[in-house]
């Protein structure tokens, strides 16, 4: 319900003028023809269509008044809606993406940045290039943008460090690197990614690694030690694998793994891994995919495997799977 807005005096007498129910004059509104003073009424200014960008009842009409509402001499510019840079009809002032056409305006996070313009479109703090739903807000267990410092990072074996907004390992040294927030695996279903690029692979690795960096999820033990499962970038036969780590970290089994050549054999690689009931997938995100069922991940942390490979990773994020 609008609020009586007007208090007129016209002709001698009261009115209580809603604000929008009638349509602006502005000869009557701004009868000194100077814009708005103390002589005038105040005028309607948000019911004058302005908003829509098109010229319509109660718009400011007056030659040339210079935006200001009132009537005076020179060039009308609010009633056509001043400019329009990227020429959508929206003007810039009411735009809200005003260098990209976007007649519709959409803005789906309502932080008044409309998508088509917008580096988080949902809102959900994961930028549109690393979102894996970028226009539904996800629940966001973990974001590393690479902006944060390593000290959320249990375990740096070997040469991890940061190169500008990037993690990189620098060595050959079989280890894995940033630790996820603690028993972030309890949530339940969740998503994992992180995007890597490969540098070198070790020359002498020994017979029974293969050169790989990948994800792993670490189920932490009472006694200390932990098992899990890992998704892995098998370097040498360019194939994703998944294995279970087992007997506190000691033995490796592979469960699944696609075909040799399957993959590209250079980066960046943008791997995921989705736990979602009884099922673990691993893919490279747009490419190659493969799926096993396990028995649980427990309660456990994440994190990123680089083994025999010097390389980098850009982020990683946790949020609820899909
Ligand atoms: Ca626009
Ligand atoms: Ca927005
Ligand atoms: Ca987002
Ligand atoms: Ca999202």
């Amino acid at each position: 319900m609008r609020s009586v807005a007007t208090i007129a005096l016209l002709g001698g007498l009261l009115f209580a003028v809603p604000a929008c129910l009638i349509a602006p004059d502005e000869s009557l509104l701004h009868r000194d023809g100077a814009g708005i003073d103390s002589a005038d009424v105040t005028p309607c200014t948000t019911c004058d269509g302005r908003a829509d960008g098109a010229l319509d009842a109660g718009d400011d009409t007056g030659a040339g008044d210079g935006g200001d509402t009132g009537v005076d001499a020179g060039a009308d510019t609010d009633a056509a809606g001043g400019p329009d840079r990227d020429k959508d009809s929206i003007p810039d002032s009411l735009d809200n993406c005003p260098d990209d056409p976007n007649p519709n305006q959409s803005d789906i996070d309502g932080d008044k940045l409309g998508d088509v313009c917008d580096p988080d479109i949902d809102g959900d703090t994961l930028p549109n290039g690393v979102d894996p739903r970028p226009t539904i807000k996800d629940t966001v267990y973990y974001y590393n943008n690479g902006a944060d410092t390593l000290d959320d990072c249990e375990r740096l074996g070997g040469s991890w460090s940061k190169m500008g907004t990037r993690v990189c390992q620098g060595d050959y040294s079989d280890t894995w690197g940033l630790k996820l927030l603690p028993n972030i695996l309890s949530v339940g279903d969740y998503l994992v990614e992180s995007a890597f690029s490969v540098s070198s692979k070790d020359p002498n690795v020994p017979q029974d690694y293969w050169p790989s960096i990948g994800l792993l999820f670490r189920i932490d033990k009472a006694n200390g030690d932990w098992d899990g499962y890992d998704c892995l970038l098998d370097l040498d036969h360019k194939r994703l694998v998944i294995g279970v780590v087992t007997n506190n970290n000691s033995d490796w089994t592979e469960l699944g793994a696609g075909a040799n050549n399957s993959v590209p054999s250079s980066g960046p690689y943008r791997m995921r891994v989705t736990a979602k009931g009884n099922q673990l997938t691993c893919e490279i995100v747009g490419g190659t995919k493969i799926s096993v069922a396990h028995s649980g991940v427990g309660s456990g942390t994440a994190g990123v495997v680089a083994d025999r490979v010097k390389g980098c990773y850009d982020y990683l994020l946790v949020t609820a799977a899909p």
